[in-house]
């Protein structure tokens, strides 16, 4: 009898595993491969059954003889070891960034004469339903509250994207690249403070109150699933901050980060540029305690933002106000620099890891752009924010947009740079 593989990524079974598992099973004895959690959310999207339960959901399904679990996305290694004589897979890997995964599979399966067998993906309503199910069962706060936590467990660097719409929002969720044979794409998304004021006209400093930002957290989580990281600015009266720490929680928010800073704040990318006033480490440390005291679940984090380096008031001072904020019950350490090179922010993080291996650290490298993950990895990082970059993006072709029809007193020659609104709404979702 013929060894058949195929490879799941799914919560939930529906009419079209079940026509792959029937196809396969007309072939000979049917292999399924569970993927892994860390390639799973890197490939598909966020589990909502742990591993084992989708081993033993695949094991239920008839005509599936044994289940294994398949540790990376690409096949060349399940395939060097259980050496199927076919691979069958839905065709809907022929385009777009899982082509890369299909050519893994076809090379590692050439090896030896292997054979990759396509049947047509299944279409339909029921198939559909299921799909969207699935995302809204994850965008429940219950599920995406607590998947920062997870996914800080999961990964080496929890990658943040800045969002500060819907249509944001839904460009963090679902952009999917593919990167040396591996697919890619970001874990959650960031409400940067400067883009969600900046996208009102308004100045960082405070100026947008809570229930408007409460309202682009909303528009976004409407069209997501992925996990929401706050910027709380300096989290505002403790008094007040207790109530917005209930009310995150309750939205489904995953963690606030909250700086260091008191009176009139400004962004951070000034610095010393403009009179900005750091907060004592008791003042702010009484705030983080009351934070922590008013959740109510165990999965929210309050992130401590410390603004030493950002203010030049040295590395020791930095590292102090780390320990006293954990201590105060943060959740984890943001550290800020707005210089080109990274090396204060790598000291300060291999200084932090010397006495404390847990606690997670945070970054934004909007200066230190050169930087890559896999460095900022190997320091201890845990989360990487990339703050602003899609409101960056968008302001100079609207800027040059908006020129070049007033120069031409026509939209035709600022076509060229605009995408079709035929292209754009295939990122909205249709219930
Ligand atoms: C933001 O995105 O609003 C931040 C990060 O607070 S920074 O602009 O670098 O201060
Ligand atoms: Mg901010």
């Amino acid at each position: 009898m013929k060894k058949v593989y195929t490879c799941f990524t799914t919560d939930i079974i529906h009419e079209g595993h079940l026509n792959i598992i029937k196809e396969a099973a007309k072939l000979g004895k049917v292999t399924v491969g569970a993927l892994s959690d860390k390639a799973l959310i890197r490939y598909n999207r966020f589990p909502t059954k742990s591993l084992d339960e989708r081993v033993a959901l695949y094991k239920t399904i008839d005509g599936v003889d044994d289940v294994i679990v398949q540790d990376d996305m690409t096949y060349d290694a399940v395939i060097e070891q259980i050496k199927p004589d076919i691979v069958i897979h839905g065709d809907n890997w022929k385009n777009g960034p899982e082509k890369a995964l299909r050519e893994n599979c076809l090379a590692a399966l050439k090896q030896y004469g292997g054979e990759l067998v396509e049947v047509g993906y299944t279409y339909n309503e029921t198939v559909s339903k299921a799909d969207l199910q699935l995302k809204e069962k994850l965008a429940m706060p219950e599920y995406r509250r607590k998947r920062l936590r997870q996914l800080i467990e999961m990964c080496p660097i929890v990658k943040v994207m800045e969002a500060h719409s819907g249509l944001t929002g839904l460009i963090t969720e679902k952009t999917v690249v593919e990167n040396n044979g591996r697919l890619d794409q970001f874990d959650g998304m960031w409400v940067s403070s400067l883009c969600d004021s900046t996208d009102r006209g308004k100045p960082d400093i405070e100026l947008v109150d809570m229930t408007s930002r409460l309202r682009t957290i909303n528009d976004i989580m409407e069209v997501t699933t992925k996990p929401i990281i706050l910027d709380g600015d300096t989290g505002g009266l403790t008094e007040h901050f207790v109530y917005n720490v209930r009310t995150l929680e309750r939205m489904g928010v995953s963690a606030v980060i909250i700086e260091d800073k008191t009176g009139l704040k400004k962004n951070s990318l000034f610095g010393t540029e403009v009179s900005q006033t750091q907060d004592s480490i008791e003042n702010f440390s009484a705030k983080i305690s009351a934070g922590k005291k008013a959740q109510l679940t165990d999965d929210f984090m309050i992130i401590a933002r410390i603004e030493s380096l950002i203010l030049e008031r040295g590395m020791e001072d930095a590292l102090e106000r780390a320990f006293a904020f954990r201590d105060a019950g943060a959740d984890g350490i943001m550290i800020h620099s707005r210089k080109k090179d990274p090396a204060e922010i790598f000291e300060f993080c291999d200084r932090f890891r010397s006495k404390d291996s847990r606690t997670p650290i945070v970054v934004v490298p909007t200066s230190f752009n050169e930087v890559t993950e896999e460095e900022l990895a190997s320091h201890g990082i845990n989360i990487v924010i990339y703050a602003n970059q899609l409101m960056r993006a968008a302001f100079p072709v609207m800027r040059k947009t908006a020129e070049e029809i007033l120069k031409n007193h026509r939209a035709y020659e600022a076509e060229s740079h605009l995408m079709p609104f035929k292209e754009i709404i295939t990122l909205i979702d249709e219930l």
